[in-house]
């Protein structure tokens, strides 16, 4: 069992009966399904991709609300051997724009909600639109092919998934996951945190990226776990699942991004609930402050697992399950990776305990960026992936990432370039120039601010500015301040210094 599709094959025969989700939409229950329920409904996605002439290694983009559909939708992919692309529901047109251009979809399955713009930026592409706000049952999907046949060669080098992450250039790079990566990933987490049949998995996370789509839906199947799974999230529904204390749904796992906890501890404040039946809360996507470590401990009754991954790399470094959690840092590298801390510029091993770039090896990897050669190139040295973060590693081997060398912003778990929020403020005929930087923010880590500076003689308000960035970018992307500036701090050599442009900020 080489790939991912085989190891879910597995758990669809072996855990046929058992319950593998339960959907709620907006705090209530919309549908249950078993593993074999799983199975045989995309089953019948898979034969009428078939029919819809979709084959083996065409990519499939997946634009559409968190929904059981695109659940069924993505395990149909995967079953024909295609590759799934999926995509935050709430792009904009250029965006969208940009990435139809860039993994050359055989098939856009969009919801309603997404139909009229796919229609104006995709009208040379085959679209399917599904009405995901009615319940998976009443989905009238495909003809009742009930069986259909894996491509017998389907080997771990097969792509998977393409996962879109923000690159420096300003332009997403789109991360080719094959089933090797997926497969050793997911193995890797149930290992580490002992995820078992035994085990409901609270997710509340967004479906198009790794942590939501590969460390929770696909480890949760692998291990024959059942998924409580929320359309959103909303601090009270979470709570609401995450109270229950009888009955099948008695939630064990908990995974999300800081700023969910944050979001649940404040919810919390003046609440008392017993949530000592949650044997993990595990946080990744970005860094744990501290000072939340200790509030979820007090809050929630119990250490969270802190843990780093990469869409390029899936899970790298986590705290242990058993033994010291140390607040601030990443833990341990997971089975398999190897590690080196090493000095950018001339590509040596820093001595122990120095600050240096990580660079990883190891099964879970990604082979590289789709059709991006070139940015490909730049991410290997000798097969060692360049993960751009800085880091140390303590006496005892946990790891923590100290900074980051490219620029990339975390909101709230998304990483979000600079470069591509520059490109659009510069696009305004008023604006001379601009330079966008992360600042931290209690609620969302960091949040996104942005310098301009305009045109001799020109005036303009930030609120147009501000709509003009939601015009072309993604709400979480765009600025939450604006500061109209005189000139960018800048160096000698004319570049702008990021940490004098955050300094304009008060930071
Ligand atoms: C929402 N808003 C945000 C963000 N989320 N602003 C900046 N950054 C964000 N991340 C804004 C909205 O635009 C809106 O502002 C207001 O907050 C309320 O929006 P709402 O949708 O209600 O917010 P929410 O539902 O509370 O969303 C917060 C969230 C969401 C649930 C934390 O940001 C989220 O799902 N983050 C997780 C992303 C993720 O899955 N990351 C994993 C990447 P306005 O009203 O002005 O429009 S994978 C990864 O990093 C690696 C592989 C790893 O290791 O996990």
């Amino acid at each position: 069992m080489s790939t991912l599709l085989h190891g879910l094959l597995d758990s669809f025969s072996r855990y046929k009966e058992k319950k593998a989700l339960s959907f709620y939409r907006n705090g209530t229950k919309e549908t249950e399904l078993t593993y074999g329920q799983l199975d045989i409904y995309s089953n019948k996605v898979a034969r009428g991709l078939l029919d819809m002439g979709v084959t083996r290694g065409d990519r499939v983009i997946l634009f559409m609300p968190k929904s059981v559909f695109f659940l069924i939708a993505h395990l149909a992919i995967q079953k024909i051997g295609a590759i799934t692309v999926p995509l935050n529901p709430q792009f904009k047109e250029a965006e969208m724009r940009y990435f139809i251009e860039d993994a050359d979809p055989r098939l856009i399955v969009c919801g309603k909600a997404q139909a009229r713009m796919i229609g104006q930026v995709a009208s040379d592409r085959e679209v399917m639109v599904v009405d995901t706000d009615v319940p998976y049952q009443e989905m009238d999907t495909f003809a009742d092919h009930p069986d259909q046949t894996v491509p017998e060669d389907l080997g771990p080098n097969d792509p998977a998934l393409i996962i879109y992450t923000s690159g420096t250039t300003g332009k997403p790079k789109g991360a080719v996951l094959i089933h090797g990566n997926l497969l050793h990933d997911a193995h890797n987490i149930i290992h580490v945190w002992e995820i078992n049949t035994r085990d409901v998995i609270c997710h509340a996370l967004p479906l198009f990226h790794v942590h939501g789509l590969c460390f929770a839906f696909h480890t949760a199947l692998l291990a024959g776990a059942s998924i409580v799974m929320l359309d959103q999230f909303r601090p009270e529904h979470v709570i609401e699942r995450l109270s229950v204390q009888d009955g099948e749904e008695v939630c064990t796992v908990f995974m999300a991004v800081p700023a969910m906890y944050v979001r649940l501890l404040d919810y919390l404040e003046d609440k008392r609930v017993d949530l000592s039946h949650i044997r993990l809360w595990a946080s990744g996507s970005a860094p744990l402050l501290p000072k939340d470590f200790h509030r979820i401990k007090q809050t929630l009754g119990k250490e969270p697992v802190e843990r780093e991954g990469m869409t390029e790399t899936g899970m790298n470094f986590s705290n242990p399950l058993y033994g010291k959690r140390k607040p601030g840092s990443v833990g341990i590298p997971l089975p398999d990776l190897e590690v080196r801390i090493v000095d950018p510029e001339t590509e040596k091993d820093v001595p122990f305990g120095e600050v240096g770039e990580i660079w990883l090896r190891g099964p879970s990897i990604t082979p590289g960026y789709w059709r991006k050669p070139e940015e490909t190139r730049k991410a290997f040295v000798n097969g060692w992936f360049r993960t751009g973060d800085l880091g140390r590693v303590d006496e005892d081997g946990y790891f923590y990432i100290t900074d980051r060398i490219k620029h990339i912003i975390i909101s709230g778990g998304e990483n979000i370039s600079p470069k591509e929020i520059e490109n659009v403020i510069n696009q305004l005929p008023e604006v001379l120039e601009s330079s966008v930087v992360g600042v931290p923010d209690e609620k969302w880590g960091e949040k996104v601010v942005a310098a301009v500076v305009l045109h001799k003689g020109c005036a303009i308000k930030p609120e147009r500015i501000d709509r003009h960035c939601r015009k072309f970018l993604h709400d979480w992307k765009c600025p939450k301040e604006i500061l109209i500036v005189g000139d960018l701090p800048k160096n000698t050599m004319g570049k702008v210094m990021k940490e004098k442009v955050r300094g304009l900020f008060g930071v």
